[in-house]
């Protein structure tokens, strides 16, 4: 089947380029590396469910060898395919505890890129969807030298392109340069990204929610108000649906094609929740913004959040724009009254 208009990755990155005079190319080139490491990436992935053959279980195979884990094999492959081509002047991943410094023999360049390698890694062995997500900034440092930690902690607004890539059924890469959502599918007959999802707008609302209901005894009660709302909604006679994998990456692709809302709020045990706003959470919310949507901490857009640390976790409320203006009032709300926990 000849797919819709044959456009492939590259392609679509160089026409964006020519809507901006100011445009160098360096993102296009980067782009183009990064999806030269996915398909890397989405080939492992593809044969994690051999590991008792190959030995990708981080033990040593039959050969004897020595073999990593597949998001460690994911982290060193993003660095590998990253760091030496001018482009960045640091990195930061969340597999690393610190900022990545590019080799001092390689050119430094003006930009910087966060990343999570392998993000829903826990559901690896049992073959459920996983995924690279990315982050990419300017430096805001002076001079040309190596990139700091100043540059990797910036407002997530400040991003010039993010996305995320999704090894599921098929392998999807999606991202956003800020004007427009794109979603191409990699055909693995001959290894092109290829354009499968124009212009993605998420719809204002949806139909359903997903979060991890687990946690449900230590919510805040505005949330346990808002979840009772949706399961009592009936439209057609039925309730809003849930739906968590807990992959994030497969969460939010549902989420940004059929609408809806994905939360992972703060709770009494975890009060920032367990996302990470650098790696999860700023990249996530530009797509979805980009895409029409909306993505709070509950109070504040995610892509306004000063970052403290690193590896910093936050609450988010991220979908539909209706939707997560809902809960936010089920929440505001609920600080109004008075409960006893
Ligand atoms: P792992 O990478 O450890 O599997 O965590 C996945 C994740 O960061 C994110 O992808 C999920 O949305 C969330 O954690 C799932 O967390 P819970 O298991 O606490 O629901």
């Amino acid at each position: 089947m000849t797919p819709k208009r044959f456009m492939t990755l590259p392609r679509h990155i160089l026409e964006g380029e020519k809507l901006h005079p100011e445009a160098t190319g360096e993102l296009s080139a980067i782009l183009n590396q990064l999806s030269l490491a996915v398909k890397v990436i989405s080939l492992e992935v593809n044969k994690a469910g051999l590991v008792d053959i190959l030995g990708f279980t981080g033990d040593s195979n039959i050969h004897g060898e020595q073999v990593k884990k597949l998001d460690i094999f994911a982290h060193e492959m993003l660095i590998k395919a990253m760091d030496h081509g001018g482009h960045f002047c640091v990195m930061a991943s969340e597999e690393e505890e610190d900022i990545i410094h590019i080799p001092q023999h390689h050119k430094i360049g003006k930009y910087v890129l966060l990343f999570d390698p392998l993000d829903g890694s826990s559901n690896i062995d049992v073959n459920i969807s996983i995924g690279t997500i990315f982050s990419i900034y300017k430096r805001i440092s002076p001079g040309k030298g190596a990139g700091t930690i100043v540059d990797c902690l910036q407002q997530g607004y400040n991003q010039v392109a993010a996305g995320y890539i999704i090894y599921g059924s098929s392998t999807v890469f999606v991202y956003s340069a800020g004007h427009g959502v794109y979603g191409f599918t990699l055909d693995p007959a001959f290894g092109e990204f290829l354009l499968s999802h124009d212009d993605i707008k998420i719809p204002r609302s949806g139909r359903v929610y997903s979060i991890n209901e687990g946690n449900y005894f230590s919510w805040h009660q505005g949330l346990k108000n808002y979840i009772k709302h949706l399961q009592s909604n009936l439209y057609n006679g039925k309730p809003y649906q849930a739906r968590y994998v807990g992959s994030m990456v497969a969460d939010i692709h549902r989420t940004l094609i059929n609408g809806g809302i994905f939360m992972y709020p703060g709770d009494r045990r975890n009060a920032k929740g367990k996302l990470r706003l650098m790696y999860e959470c700023n990249p996530m919310s530009f797509i979805v913004e980009s895409a029409g949507g909306r993505a709070t901490d509950g109070k504040m857009r995610i892509l306004e959040k000063k970052p403290e640390s690193l590896h910093e976790r936050t609450p988010i409320y991220i979908g539909s724009i209706e939707d997560v203006l809902t809960v936010e009032k089920f929440m505001r709300e609920a600080e109004k009254t008075v409960y006893d926990y």
